[in-house]
């Protein structure tokens, strides 16, 4: 009997393994590939290759303690998706469950402690695909619940937000009271107006079980995108897309397909020159800008643990661009420069804000770049 399971193992497509000192680790990755935003199955096979079994090859490392990292190499103060593996019914085998926030190059690394063994660091490139679009989308692991009092927001007047990150992962808790800490804060929340001519980046108060809270005036009418920007203890980061009704006389509605595209960011007496305005989608991009103040190098003040923030949306109100300054570059801050890495998920107009903090004051500046179809 146990000789037949293990003979169906050797069977199944397992793609080469990877050496690592005495074992051998082999990767079992989605057929169709790894996709961000949903809940994908990793699995992986420890084998020790200083025992080979004439039937099976490398005879496999049962009972291991097993744990993973996920990581992206380019985005080091990105949140880790740190989980404990499970084994899988096949002695040898482990798998994890991690959903990626956004499409990209990560890093997986495995830690394995064989029985009576030291721990051993096993580590494997992964490419990530962006978020599926149209169709039915999958219900994502995290989402969050956003309640206002009033119920419905009136433009100008305080609003009493409260704010759960909720769970359907089997097993957890339904309400997550554990998050890590992104970028100085444990909840960054984007307020984005349907058409994009309104923007806020504020970060709601940590409170008991969970709940957040913030005293928020929406500063026009119309329908908002709230995006709850947070980090489930290990899970990652997750950015929760909430929309919400706000009363009061409509503005004059922000036509973004008719504006030109401007990479010239402007905020009061600051401005920040981007080095293109067309960026092909589907890839991580280089977003490279030169910030003056009244006409002068900026110097930068940090601002959440960074010399700056940049945040894009799609035309659609929905699609959230993930970016992070480039802290890899060592000219980084030199004479006004920053650079973002940014990945559009998918074709279409952005309105982007990059928001630096110098002399003294926080600066917002709105910007128009269009991502193109491979
Ligand atoms: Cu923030």
């Amino acid at each position: 009997m146990r000789l037949l399971i293990f003979a169906l193992a050797a069977s199944s497509a397992w793609p080469q393994g990877a050496r690592f000192g005495n074992y051998e680790v082999t990767l079992r990755l989605p057929p169709e590939g790894l996709t961000a935003q949903e809940e994908m199955q990793i699995e992986y096979k420890v084998a020790d290759a200083t025992r080979i079994d004439p039937v099976m090859g490398a005879v496999p490392v049962i009972r291991a303690a097993a744990r993973s990292v996920i990581e992206m190499p380019s985005m080091p103060s990105m949140a880790k998706l740190i989980e404990a593996a499970h084994p899988e019914g096949v002695p040898g085998e482990y798998g994890v469950h991690p959903v990626f926030p956004h499409g990209g190059e990560y890093r997986l690394l495995l830690y394995i402690r064989p029985p009576g063994g030291a721990e051993f660091e096993a580590s494997f490139p992964l490419q990530v695909g962006d978020a599926r679009r149209g169709g039915k989308p999958k219900p994502r692991p995290y989402y969050a619940e956003v309640r206002s009092a009033p119920k419905t927001p009136k433009a100008g007047d305080p609003a009493e937000l409260s704010i759960l990150v909720k769970s359907r992962v089997p097993g957890a808790s339904p309400v997550v009271t554990a998050f890590d800490i992104q970028h100085e804060k444990p909840m960054h929340l984007i307020v984005v107006r349907s058409d994009l001519g309104e923007f806020a980046h504020e970060h709601p108060d940590p409170g008991p079980g969970g709940e957040f809270r913030i005293r928020y005036v929406f500063p026009s009418a119309g329908d908002y995108t709230l995006f709850v920007d947070a980090a489930p203890k290990g899970a990652g980061g997750q950015v929760m897309p909430v929309r919400m009704k706000v009363s009061g006389p409509r503005p004059k509605r922000v036509d973004i397909a008719a504006l030109p595209l401007q990479r010239l960011a402007v905020d009061a007496n600051l401005t920040a020159e981007f080095s293109a305005d067309r960026f092909p989608a589907a890839r991580t991009q280089r977003l490279e800008c030169v910030v003056k103040l009244q006409g002068k190098a900026a110097r930068f003040e940090p601002y959440l643990g960074a010399l700056g923030h940049l945040i894009l949306v799609n035309e659609d109100a929905e699609t959230f661009v993930h970016s992070h300054p480039d802290e890899l570059d060592p000219r980084a801050g030199e004479d006004g420069r920053i650079a973002f890495l940014a990945r559009f998920p998918k074709p279409g107009r952005y309105r982007g804000w990059v928001q630096v903090q110098s002399g003294g004051r926080l600066y917002s500046a709105p910007f128009v770049v269009e991502a193109t179809a491979n």
